[in-house]
Formats: structure tokens, sequence, C-alpha cells
């Protein structure tokens, strides 16, 4: 029995954080062609576990294009699928929501069904790109945690559906000498030159993600990750262009595989599942113990929730809701959390869900831990100074 809860509790000097709800080209596992016709293409009428009812069933598309964050689905769920709506799924993975967002905005119109976080939810909705569904058409809807509902990025969820959450933190090597003396539980570790000197050499990733990365540097300097004050960015860029060099990688796609659990580094501004994919992979029965653990930094961290929503243009959206309906079955919901590592905002799925994970506090904080968590918010007109900095971020 994998007992050993990894996650450490280093909050205790976390400043009181503001809380509240979340307020705030298709391709890799392609098995069918583009461009089929829209739901009106009826190719199946099974019906079972159906969106639309139970009589005649949903009147499917033959083909579906789903756009993802990397390695956040169990892909045997697609194959099922597959197989049994006879639906065929184009699945493609993006990096961040800026790049969601970007491909969208640049014409990509093939995708039905994408997966953004709370504030980009909120941008979407406002520019236009989201459809509105009705989630009384989604029996499984009734699987999500209240909690999770109606946030304020979405009232009512009149456009998406919660899929996962987690933190956003520091993942360390165990084992390592420097850290068997000094826990990471501080952003320091990751922007402080001085420390960083002691640890550089052994390889050190950031997230290759805007909102997260200065967001990290603003809770380092004291401030909100959601600032749009000019001042205090220009001070989060400097702190990040000083640090920059002793980083090796700006990875936030397959940095638990490729990095991590590769110990191609020895510390990572990492996301939660990914860093209890790494704890777990590397999980050895005899010691009872992995080689990466994960620290909320106590200047305070993000949490976020990422949501499952159909794109304005989708010309399948029954389609794209019926695949929807059965993400939020309670055992599917399971595999994903199995698989991915990330906390489910579906309550029917815990029944499911490992042991091990449901225990494991780094996975699923304690409330105490939750509270002093922040969401990032839409920033309005602020994001283009955000990209201004991170052009800048980048480009040196
Ligand atoms: C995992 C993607 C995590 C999504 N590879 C963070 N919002």
């Amino acid at each position: 029995m994998k007992k050993k809860v990894w996650f450490l509790l280093v909050i205790s000097l976390l400043l009181a954080a503001c809380s509240g709800g979340p307020g705030g080209g298709p391709g890799e596992t392609s098995t069918g062609e583009n461009g089929d016709g829209g739901d009106t293409a009826v190719n199946n009428s099974e019906g079972s576990g159906g969106a639309e009812g139970a009589a005649t069933g949903p009147q499917l598309a033959s083909q579906l294009t789903v756009y993802n964050w990397p390695d956040y689905i169990d892909e045997t769920l697609l194959t099922e699928y597959e197989e049994e709506y006879g639906v065929q799924i184009t699945y493609d993975t993006y990096a961040s929501n800026e790049d969601l967002l970007a491909k969208l905005q640049a014409g990509a119109t093939g995708y039905d069904v994408i997966f953004p976080s709370d504030y980009m939810v909120s941008q979407m909705i406002e520019l236009g790109l989201l459809a509105e569904i009705d989630t009384n058409n989604l029996p499984n809807f009734a699987n999500v945690s209240e909690d999770f509902k109606n946030a304020p990025f979405d009232p009512n969820n009149r456009h998406c559906v919660p899929y996962q959450w987690g933190t956003t933190g520091i993942a360390y090597r165990a084992g390592h000498e420097f850290f068997a003396e000094n826990t990471p539980d501080s952003w320091a570790y990751l922007f402080d030159p001085e420390l960083l000197a002691h640890y550089a050499d052994g390889g050190i990733n950031v997230l290759n993600d805007q909102r997260e990365l200065i967001g990290a540097a603003l809770f380092y300097l004291g401030y909100s990750p959601n600032s749009t004050d000019r001042a205090q960015l220009e001070e989060a860029r400097d702190v990040i262009l000083a640090a920059k060099p002793y980083w090796k990688t700006f990875n936030s796609e397959d940095y638990d595989d490729a990095l991590l659990i590769a110990d191609e580094v020895v510390l990572s501004h990492s996301w939660s599942g990914d860093a209890a994919n790494a704890y777990w992979s590397t999980y050895d029965d005899a010691t009872e113990d992995g080689n990466w653990y994960y620290a909320i930094p106590q200047e305070g961290a993000v949490k976020w929730l990422d949501n499952i929503c159909i794109t304005a243009f989708s010309e399948r959206k029954e389609t794209a809701l019926h695949f929807m309906n059965y993400l939020l079955d309670a055992e599917n919901g399971a595999a994903i959390t199995n698989f991915t590592y990330y906390a489910s905002p579906n309550e029917a799925a815990k029944a499911y869900i490992e042991p091990d994970i449901l225990a494991d506090a780094g996975i699923f904080p304690p409330a105490n831990v939750q509270d002093k968590l922040q969401w990032l918010f839409e920033l309005g007109d602020g994001v283009f100074m955000w990209d201004e900095m991170w052009t800048a971020i980048k480009g040196r």
C-alpha cells in the first residue's frame, strides 16, 4: 500500500489571500478525415448515456475534434467513445490558454470541444468564442460537486462544465542534498539568484505560461497575481530576467516525463498533477517514497479550474454536448484523474478514484490550504501589458 502522503503543507506564513469562488490543427491521434458534415450526419442512435434523450438517442456527427492540454486525458476514453458511438475523434493539444486563444482567433474553426481555464473562459465568453449550453441536457452534470458549479467566470454554467482542477507550486527532487536542508517553500527558490546558485547546475524548469510565471513573480514580490499595475509588472519582469540565466528550460508540456522523471532537472515550477505524476511514477514500494515532492510557496499560489466548453463555431454542437456528458460520467471522470493525477470536480467520480490519489494532499489539498490559494482573473486591457512583459521575458 502506498500510504505516504508526500505533500508538504508549507503554508503557515501565507499572507491572507483572497479566496472566494473561481472568479475569478487537429491531429495527433486522429482517426478520421476532417470536414464531415455537422450534427445532421446521423450515424448513431444507440442512445445509451446520451445527452438528448433515451428514446431515440442523440443525432451524432461522424466526427468530433477535441483540443486539450497535453497528457490531460486517458486516451482509452477516446477510443471507447469512438467504438461505442461511432464518432471518430480528432485529438490535438495546446500548451497554454494563450496558445488556445491565439489558435481560435487565427481562424482555426475546426475545433468543437476545448478546455480553457477559469480566467480564459470569461475572456472567451466576452469574445463570443463559446457556444451556450443547457445543462438540463447533460444528465451527468448532476455528478459535479456543487462547489464547482455556477462559478463567477461562467454564471449558471451557461457555456462550460468543470473538468479538472489543481494548484501551481514547486516540484523538487527528493534526496537532493540542498533540499534536504532547505525546503523550497518560497518562490525565492525560483527567483532568488543567491538561492538558485546552489542547485542550478542540476537544472531548473519553469512553466512556459505567462499567467503562471509572471503570476509567481508577483506572489514573490507580495503583489496580486492579477496585477495590472505597470510598475509592479515591470518589477516582476525584472525578477524573472535576473533569474532566467539560472533556468534550463521553459516547459509546460512534457516536463513531468521529460525533465522531472528523467532527472534532467532538480526543481521545477509545476502544476500539482504533473508533480504528483512524477512522484507516483517514481514511487518505490521498498522505500514507500517517490523521487519528487511538491510544495505550495508560503507567499501564496494559484488555484485553477479547467473546463469543458464547446466553440461558438462548432458545427457539431449536439455531438460535442454528448461527448461532454460522456466525460462527466462518474467512472470516466475517475479514469481521467487516475491518469492525470489532477483533482476531479466530479463528486460521483470519487468512488472510482484510486485511494492513494484521493488521500494525496498535494492533489486534493485540505480546505485550510485551499482557502489560501488565489484564482486568476481575466485582465481586461491589462492583458496587453502582460503580453509586453512576456515578450520581453521570452525574447532576451
Ligand atoms: C497538464 C495540463 C495542466 C493544465 N499537462 C493546467 N491548467
